[in-house]
């Protein structure tokens, strides 16, 4: 799906701004930012905590030339069904609130006039999405009647809205329809290939660096070759400009993209970028941050990327669901590598007494639908030069038999739609109870030795941490990358000795785990949970969020950020151990 985009034969109208909102129980619209979440921007705890079907409302204008066009609807992502109206006529429904969908208009909209589009969305989770969830009504003496709860298994606050922009885009009649990129090295050439979906027959496809063609092709496949190619590298990014031109007699249609010339693999114990072993430095991220929520920011993101630059960190996984494309942009420009992760998060109730993977949770529903998000998700992203790995899940109940089975599937297609890129899935159970691990490429375990077990005790970590990392690579000879590890900490907390929740016993604990990944060959890299302090839902083990961030959720840094940033900085991004 590509990213709406201007040229000289398209248009695009970005729909940000302040929209009419109200939720199903209200009768009167309010103001709300788009994109943005809706639970922070207002004073009502009713409105923040909110559950259930909401409104966004406001009008648009197409003008007369559009006549002779297709119009379509774009909207980034909304939380998590959505229905879209156009002057009152229903143009597209949408399960997920993690990926974009589009709709085409041209039919229902009036032109030379305004026109209005209402969005529907119900932020309710069920196990038939992802992430999954519930909504429980308790009956007890203690509850009034009716109480309900929205019982979901992960560790991020439920923020609801429409979060990515909203686009209405203008497109020739016989359009680009979809764009596919595979690049390879062979000697020195970078090979391109393209394929182009489109019901025009005739393309012209030009690759251009810096504004000289270096590569031309004709017909919808094809193959470019490019001499002494400037390869995209993690900490070295280099992008080349692709043109597609779509030439019919009265039709003409443009689009244009950045790609980037580079290979991946896993060979052995090692992660190959451009046929170099590829140690990933970096954190588990989320789309986080005060008032705005989840809601695309501009400002937050590329100070992230500033951040990660000045940390030393070279890549990140989008934890726990695939982040705005916005951002993907910024990480090919950045030259930041990417392990992105399905909204497959909380399959998992933490308690072995309560199957998981069964009829009524995750059942056959749950995983056609993880199927469609697999392949919308490839065919967002496939491509981007910083995206190296997908992750087909977080933490789910990968002990069952059930598991088993689902995730065969998912792991099946996945590598289908995408024969170029590794596959993982980040594991928290042990190495011999998973049924799952052994159909993926890379290891992805999640470790909080001294902190969720054995508390405030720093000198176990590298006994048992040595002792399982081992027990994966005895089991399954593949590379692994310590994909979450961290300590809860309030920025300004300390004590010497380190007790748990200070900025000592964070950065003491970072420290003792990275010492022991230092000794271990097929470890392939460090991802700290988590980059930023983050808001989850209330609990007792939770202080206004995690607090597990490297940085505070204002993006200032802790004091482990200063022992990373010498840390990695000094370490290469690409080694033989
Ligand atoms: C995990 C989860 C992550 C949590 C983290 C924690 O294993 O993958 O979503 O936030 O632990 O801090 O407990």
């Amino acid at each position: 799906m590509l990213y709406p985009k201007e040229s000289e034969t398209r248009e695009v109208k970005d729909l940000s701004g302040v929209w009419e909102f109200r939720t199903e129980i209200d009768k009167d619209y309010i103001l709300m930012p788009v994109p943005a979440s809706f639970n922070d921007v207002t004073q009502d705890i009713n409105l923040r905590d909110y559950i259930g079907k909401v409104f966004y409302k406001r009008s648009f204008f197409v003008p007369s030339y559009w006549r002779d066009k297709n119009i379509f609807v774009r909207i980034g992502a909304a939380t998590h069904s959505s229905e879209v109206y156009v002057n009152g006529v229903l143009v597209v429904k949408h399960k997920g609130g993690f990926l974009p969908f589009e709709a085409e208009i041209s039919d229902y909209v009036n032109y030379g006039k305004e026109n209005i589009l209402e969005i529907v969305l119900d932020n309710t989770l069920t196990w038939d999405i992802l992430p999954p969830g519930e909504l429980k009504t308790i009956e007890d003496n203690m509850h009034p009647k009716g109480y309900r709860i929205l019982n979901y298994y992960f560790d991020f606050y439920n923020y609801s809205g429409i979060h990515r922009p909203v686009m209405i885009y203008s497109t020739p009649k016989v359009y680009i329809k979809d764009i596919s990129i595979i690049t390879e090295i062979v000697n020195n050439f970078g090979i391109v290939k393209y394929s182009i979906e489109s019901e025009g027959k005739n393309f012209h496809v030009i690759l251009r660096d810096k504004g000289e063609i270096v590569a031309e092709s004709r017909g919808k496949d094809g193959v470019m070759e490019v001499r002494s190619p400037k390869l995209w590298e993690p900490g070295n990014s280099y992008l080349y400009n692709l043109e597609v031109r779509l030439l019919e007699k009265d039709n003409f249609d443009v689009y244009r993209m950045e790609i980037g010339i580079r290979t991946v693999k896993v060979e052995g114990k090692q992660f190959l970028i451009n046929e170099k072993p590829f140690y990933f430095k970096g954190f588990g991220k989320h789309e986080d941050a005060d008032i705005r929520g989840k809601g695309l920011d501009h400002v937050i993101n590329v100070k992230d990327f500033n951040l990660l630059k000045w940390i030393g960190a070279n890549s990140f996984r989008t934890s726990h669901y695939p982040y705005s494309e916005e951002i993907l942009f910024l990480a090919d420009k950045y030259g930041i590598a990417v392990i992105e992760e399905a909204p497959a998060v909380g399959l998992n109730l933490w308690n072995r007494d309560e199957k998981v993977f069964t009829k009524g949770r995750v059942d056959e529903k749950t995983l056609e639908h993880h199927l469609e998000v697999m392949r919308d998700l490839i065919y967002r992203d496939r491509n981007h030069p910083s995206v190296v790995m997908w992750s087909v899940a977080n933490e789910a109940a990968t002990y069952e038999d059930g598991a088993e089975e689902y995730f065969k599937k998912v792991i099946e297609e996945t590598r289908k739609l995408d024969p170029t890129r590794p596959i993982t899935i980040v594991e928290n159970v042990a190495p011999k109870e998973t049924k799952v691990s052994k159909y993926v490429d890379v290891i992805c375990v999640n470790r909080y030795y001294s902190w969720y077990t054995d508390c405030g005790d720093l000198s176990i970590i590298e006994y048992q941490l040595e002792k399982e990392l081992k027990e994966w690579f005895e089991i399954y000879k593949k590379p692994l990358i310590l994909s979450e590890f961290g300590a809860d900490t309030i920025s300004g907390f300390h004590s010497d000795p380190p007790l748990m929740f200070t900025e000592e016993y964070q950065q003491e604990m970072i420290k003792k785990f990275v010492e022991v990944l230092d000794k271990l060959d097929f470890v392939v890299g460090e991802h700290v949970w988590n980059f930023a302090d983050f808001m989850t839902k209330q609990h007792i083990t939770r202080v206004v969020g995690n607090r597990k961030g490297v940085f505070t959720r204002n993006r200032q840094p802790k004091m482990v950020a200063h022992f990373l940033r010498e840390r990695w900085n000094k370490m290469p991004n690409f080694w033989k151990k």
